[in-house]
């Protein structure tokens, strides 16, 4: 018989991708979903009536409806990715934020304590390179020090150490893997790569005149999601639970982000000017057609991430350079440029 896989976050960017991987290796897998007035399911429409996936009404904030749901499905592996992911978003609903990606680590901890399932189900909690925060050293590994910067990480800082405390105390199988940032063509609209891959794409459609970005300065390490899905699933299945810096090993800026997106949608940009006077030009036309807007800037901005992932490569065999920059961004403009194809009407 095949295992067990419980996923949280099922209908989000890495839920989809881990379904997938898991579907593929043999798992049966149960995925949480929430009830909302309109469906968004879009990320896992395809995998509804296939074989072996299964979706059960639950929500990170309701313990009983935890308990109940790890109860029926008897888990073999639980992967939390359940959150509100957005940091900057965090700033504005920072109490249901905490609530989400705090305490409801918590909640599936003790759930699977109450069911009993300590001794047989491992917990992957999907951690964050947003826990370096306000960087004390760079490159980031296992080892430097955390100064979460938001409150989104303050919670998940909350996450990793509870994890860590409940390996500790009750011996359970659980594991952080501190992923740094990764992108996909099921990324958020809101995630500043996806932002500048659908406007560049509509931009060069003439569906759109103008992107308005934030800080342009910030330094990511900018992996792609399905590779990192991948290193989920070989965490868990280490001897033994330890947690992991998930990273290409490579840092780039938003600015370079987006010159690399906009040429492969066929426009060459040239910025110019410093902060909220930076203009990104069509070098063609003249146009401006990225400018800075002070409303995407954060309070406090995390600006200088970049990750060693030489633990994970050495003691999982994961390889971190799968897909290259400049891979990913051609997969995710390759994919708007078809999406933006479809659309009717304009953004201007
Ligand atoms: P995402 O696309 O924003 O997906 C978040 C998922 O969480 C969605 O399925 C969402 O469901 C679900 N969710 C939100 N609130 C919930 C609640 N109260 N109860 C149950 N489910 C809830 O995020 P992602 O990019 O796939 O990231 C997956 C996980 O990794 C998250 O925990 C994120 O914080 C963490 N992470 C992400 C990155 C990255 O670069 N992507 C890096 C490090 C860590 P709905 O569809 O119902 O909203
Ligand atoms: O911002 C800057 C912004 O929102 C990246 C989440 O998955 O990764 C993600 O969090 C940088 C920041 O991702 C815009 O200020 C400029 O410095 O794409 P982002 P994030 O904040 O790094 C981590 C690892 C997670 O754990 C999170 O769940 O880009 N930036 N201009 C902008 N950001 C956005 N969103 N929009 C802009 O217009």
């Amino acid at each position: 018989m095949g295992k067990v896989a419980l996923i949280t976050g099922v209908t989000g960017q890495d839920g989809s991708y881990l379904s997938e991987f898991l579907l593929d290796k043999g798992y049966d897998v149960h995925g949480i979903i929430r009830r909302s007035s309109v469906e968004r399911r879009e990320r896992i429409a395809h995998l509804e009536r296939v074989k072996h996936f299964y979706m059960h009404y639950g929500d990170l904030t309701d313990s009983i409806s935890l308990i109940k749901i790890i109860k029926e499905v008897q888990p073999d592996e639980i992967y939390n990715l359940a959150a509100q992911s957005h940091v900057g978003v965090s700033f504005e609903v920072p109490e249901y934020t905490s609530d989400v990606v705090a305490t409801g680590v918590l909640r599936i901890l003790e759930a699977v304590r109450i069911c009993g399932l300590e001794k047989k189900c491992k917990i992957y909690q999907a951690s964050t390179s947003e826990l370096f925060g306000k960087v004390e050293e760079v490159p980031q590994n296992e080892n430097t020090p955390f100064h979460p910067y938001s409150p989104y990480a303050v919670a998940k800082q909350y996450g990793f150490w509870i994890i860590k405390e409940y390996r500790e105390a009750y011996g359970m199988f659980c594991c952080s893997g501190i992923l740094f940032n990764h992108e996909s063509e099921r990324r958020g609209e809101d995630f500043v790569t996806r932002k500048i891959t659908l406007a560049a794409a509509r931009i060069a459609q003439g569906k759109q005149d103008k992107l308005y970005l934030g800080n342009l300065s910030s330094l990511r390490d900018w992996g792609y999601a399905k590779d990192y899905v991948e290193c989920m699933w070989m965490i868990l299945q280490n001897d033994e639970p330890d947690d992991y810096v998930i990273a290409t090993g490579e840092q780039h800026s938003v600015r370079e982000f987006c010159v690399l997106a906009f040429r492969k949608a066929g426009i060459e940009i040239e910025f110019s000017g410093e902060g909220v006077n930076e203009k990104g030009i069509d070098k063609a036309t003249g146009k401006i057609i990225v400018e800075v807007s002070p409303e995407f800037y954060r309070p406090t901005d995390v600006v200088n991430l970049y990750g060693d992932p030489s633990k994970a490569r050495k003691k999982l065999g994961w390889n971190p350079t799968k897909t290259s920059f400049e891979e990913l961004i051609d997969i995710m403009v390759s994919h708007d440029m078809k999406l933006v194809e479809k659309e009717v009407g304009t953004q201007l």
